[in-house]
């Protein structure tokens, strides 16, 4: 299988960012032939720092090193470095219907927080995205919740194309993880957890103990006294229930058991130590990846130029079909 998948270097990476779709990655690598890209010419459809975006680029390098993606098993790069992304990207635009990018949920949500966010990028993003997939004729592509209904019209661009221009693209389709999909904010529950949203919202993986324990602290739960999951009723602590359960392995229902009598405070305290736990080796390897920037800039050298060959080669196929010499 093919496997194509990415993430925006808009912020610090955050525990739903893992869970959702890093997580994935990781096992996927070892049996398909994967593509992880830094898709950094999203991160430019909303409102960020000039000088602060380079190092967010190879930040996330380090990021998918030290989460355990393997150079030998998988082709890391940056989207800009292969120029055929934006290109497949405008003839994608020709035949993509304008009604299907407004009803874009995260176009909605993004444009709504201002009229500075509104640009033709945010609402052209999904196509490019749509490019990003089908360039690689990925057949899977492992990502979080709210990225499933771009994945959708990424399929539905593709079967538009291969029905006007003949056979051309693989139809790829979306892969959730079964848990984890949409982990949510921890100071809003009713909203999922973003790293572009305020930094007591979320729980980066490179967060220091101290600040994973304050942030659990004051993680918004409810008036109930039992650690019970009810996602409708009880978002917040089934939130951290679920955070819990995928960082300890162990399913929810056994969560509750084993948490059955004890304090929201109690459970709280244990969350924090467990995450302290499993994310110190995320937070020791990135600090090993950041001293190497050579060999990171080296990995991205080579992922772009096995990136490049693949996608040249079928945007070449795409303008013959279209009728462009
Ligand atoms: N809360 C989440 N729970 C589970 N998965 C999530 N993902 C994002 N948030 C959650 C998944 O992480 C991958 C990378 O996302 P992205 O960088 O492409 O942008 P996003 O989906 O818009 O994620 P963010 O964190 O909310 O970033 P900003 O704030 O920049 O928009 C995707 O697979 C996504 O589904």
């Amino acid at each position: 299988m093919r496997i194509f998948s990415g993430i925006q270097p808009t912020g610090e990476l955050h525990i739903g960012n893992y869970l959702g779709a890093i997580k994935q990655w990781n096992s996927l690598q070892h049996q398909n032939n994967c593509i992880f890209c830094i898709v950094d010419l999203h991160a430019i459809t909303v409102p960020y720092d000039t000088e602060k975006l380079s190092n967010l680029i190879l930040e996330k390098a380090v990021i998918y090193l030290a989460a355990g993606i393997d150079p030998e098993k998988a082709i890391i790069f940056v989207q800009s470095h292969v120029k055929a992304h934006t290109e497949l990207c405008w003839l994608l635009n020709t035949i993509t219907p304008l009604g299907d990018l407004y009803r874009m949920t995260q176009y909605k949500e993004k444009s709504q927080k201002g009229k500075k966010n509104e640009n033709a990028g945010l609402l052209n993003y999904p196509i490019l995205m749509a490019a990003d997939i089908l360039l690689y004729d990925a057949d899977i592509v492992p990502v979080g919740e709210d990225q499933k209904q771009h994945v959708e019209l990424a399929r539905s661009i593709a079967r538009k194309f291969n029905s006007k221009f003949g056979e051309t693209f693989t139809l790829p389709k979306e892969q959730l993880p079964t848990e984890g999909a949409r982990i949510m904010s921890i100071t809003n529950p009713k909203k999922k957890m973003s790293k572009s949203d305020p930094e007591a919202s979320y729980i980066s993986l490179f967060d220091s103990p101290e600040a994973i324990k304050k942030k659990i602290k004051s993680a918004v739960t409810d008036t109930y006294k039992t650690i019970k999951y009810d996602k409708e009723k009880r978002p917040g602590i089934s939130n951290l229930l679920t955070i819990y359960s995928l960082f300890s392995e162990i399913e929810v229902k056994e969560v509750e058991k084993e948490m059955k009598g004890k304090s929201y405070k109690k459970f709280k305290d244990e969350l924090a130590e467990l995450m302290i736990i499993k994310l110190a080796p995320f937070r020791k390897r990135r600090e090993e990846f950041l001293s190497r920037e050579v060999y990171v800039k080296e990995i991205l050298k080579q992922g772009q130029d096995a990136a490049n060959s693949l996608a040249e080669s079928k945007i070449s196929e795409v303008k013959r079909k279209m009728g462009l010499i």
